[in-house]
């Protein structure tokens, strides 16, 4: 078998946003631009020579022609060996716990998440190094120096791998192993949550649940965890045969595309409780009957009620949340006497604080939640913990939460996100609201004054790198704030986030729906950001 040199020409547009190169399928299928980005990841790393790398991704269209990709350039550039997903196929969390279990060099991770798929949707690829965790910025900003003078990529001149059975196999002086793609989380999962009192949950006939893997990465996963080992019902798990394009859907476990979970969950008769996941099984939403949990306020029971998991039964070292992320977990902190850091968007921030035990759980409000077991955040675990929690304290979902805000206070909390908005568009509002920053303090709009206003700044607490730019944050005297950045993971013209929080810590004024509750911030962003006027938006594409 031939090692091929093959000369290339560098693209300019492959810098790795929030989690990864996100981009069209088909700008991924033009000729070499898999392979410079691939190439450049190889090339900006050292001592890889005869390690072992780990692949897979979370099944969507492009994902088996990428891997055969990969694996004749890994095998090219030196890899000992690939642990490989059966049939192509790893979720996100269960990637990281392979890296770390078989102590890896690093990961490739093939998805662009909550993204549709399919020819003309979107693709993805991702670096993650031996911990297991997203590559840090350090890493990803020399990936992106490479591929922007890389002149020519290795691979190896081979069959195609066949990876539609466990087995090892060589390739040129390389070895191919085909995994269990769900083995290895199971059992990840058995150690940490106490499988026998969810099983007498999931078996007493008198709770029922309903996942909705939204025919992304994590049906395999959920059909073992919980209608295998946890003996939940068949028919438990939705949607739980991951397809190519996941059935025309939007893999983004959010009020507005799970609403086929959200209709069973608020419609007759519901079930106890309600979870789904994204493409890639790193996100979860957490539903009660007739009850949704805003993924902050998920954080914020979870860390309350850590110490009802084995795992995490002799308490948190810490937490943290992503700025936007709400503050709710920052109140539970506080009672518990631990450390909470408040970091950019995005997992890869956490690996430094979990890595030196300065944390153990994790959040964003995007949907996403985890810990010191992998280093990305996990949609099932996140569900099996909440398991965790109502077999233990025997009360419903929306019980817990209502308790949790009656002892913390309630974060009011939303998102809106305008979607697909012109690049230059999203660039000047943001800039305009640059330039308010500097004047912005002490400023009255209506009843909120002014406490702060700037531009997210984060020094790593660990290693002292520093990420600036993280997103314009308006915070009022009474708490309350605003935030606003940019989307780095669309592939469409720009997304402009707009986060929306404000504290009440009165019980009785807890009822509110959340986008009543923060009506008046709502108008205040609009003023203040000029969102219609720069736009030409009058609503978000999507509420959450
Ligand atoms: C979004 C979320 C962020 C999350 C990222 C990756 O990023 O806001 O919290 O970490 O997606 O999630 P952005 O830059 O579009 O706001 V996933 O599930 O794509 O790996
Ligand atoms: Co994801």
């Amino acid at each position: 078998m031939n090692i091929r040199t093959v000369s290339t020409q560098a693209f300019t547009d492959q810098k790795p946003g929030t989690s990864g190169l996100r981009k069209k399928v088909k700008t991924f299928q033009q000729p070499h631009y898999l392979e410079n980005f691939v190439q450049s990841i190889f090339d900006s790393l050292e001592g890889y020579q005869g390690q072992t790398l780990v692949l897979g991704g979370d099944g969507r269209f492009y994902n088996r022609e990428a891997i055969q990709i990969i694996l004749k350039m890994a095998a090219a550039n030196g890899f000992g060996r690939v642990l490989v997903g059966e049939k192509g196929i790893l979720s996100t969390p269960a990637l990281s716990c392979i890296v770390r279990k078989y102590k890896a060099f690093g990961g490739i991770i093939l998805s662009a998440s909550h993204n549709p798929a399919g020819p003309d949707e979107d693709f993805g690829i991702k670096y993650n190094t031996d911990n297991g965790g997203p590559a840090p910025e350090k890493i990803t900003e020399a990936i992106y120096n490479r591929s922007k003078t890389i002149d020519a990529y290795k691979i190896l001149e081979a069959e195609d791998v066949n990876l539609e059975k466990l087995g090892s196999f060589e390739l040129g002086s390389m070895t191919v192993q085909v995994i269990d793609s769900v083995a290895d989380y199971v059992e990840l999962m058995q150690s940490l949550f106490d499988f026998g009192s969810i099983r007498q949950l999931l078996t007493s006939g008198n709770f029922r649940m309903c996942m909705d893997s939204l025919h992304a990465v994590t049906g395999p996963y959920a059909y073992a965890l919980f209608e295998q080992c946890l003996g939940a019902p068949a028919g438990t798990v939705h949607n739980g045969k991951p397809l190519e394009d996941f059935g025309g859907g939007h893999p983004d476990p959010n009020l507005v595309y799970a609403h086929e979970l959200v209709d069973i969950l608020f419609g007759d008769n519901p079930p106890d409780f309600g979870a789904a996941s994204d493409g890639d099984g790193d996100r979860n939403m957490i539903l009660g009957r007739n009850f949704f949990v805003t993924p902050s306020d998920s954080l914020a029971v979870l860390a309350a009620n850590a110490k009802l998991v084995p795992a995490y039964s002799s308490g948190l070292a810490g937490v943290a949340r992503s700025m936007p992320t709400s503050a709710a977990v920052d109140r539970v902190a506080v009672s518990e006497g631990i450390d909470c850091y408040e970091t950019p968007t995005g997992w890869k921030f956490f690996g430094n604080l979990l890595d030196a035990g300065k944390v153990t759980l994790c959040g964003e409000e995007s949907f996403g939640t985890g810990s010191d077991h992998v280093r990305e955040k996990d949609g099932l675990w996140a569900v099996l913990f909440w398991l965790n929690i109502l077999a233990s304290r025997k009360q419903s979902v929306e019980e817990i939460v209502r308790e949790h805000w009656k002892t913390y206070g309630r974060n009011y909390y939303s998102r809106h996100d305008y979607e697909a908005v012109e690049t230059l568009e999203a660039n000047t509002l943001m800039e305009n609201l640059r330039e308010q920053l500097s004047t912005m303090k002490g400023k009255q709009f209506g009843k909120y004054q002014v406490e702060y206003a700037d531009d997210f700044s984060y020094t790593d607490p660990v290693d002292g790198s520093i990420s600036q730019n993280q997103g314009i944050r308006i915070g009022f005297t009474d708490g309350s704030r605003i935030v606003f950045r940019l989307s780095g993971t669309g592939t469409q013209g720009a997304t402009l986030r707009v986060y929306l929080e404000s504290y009440e810590p009165d019980s009785t004024k807890h009822h509110l729906d959340p986008q009543q509750g923060l009506a008046e911030l709502i108008t205040l962003a609009d003023e203040i950001a000029q969102i219609k006027a720069n736009t030409g938006r009058d609503q978000p594409t999507v509420i959450t």
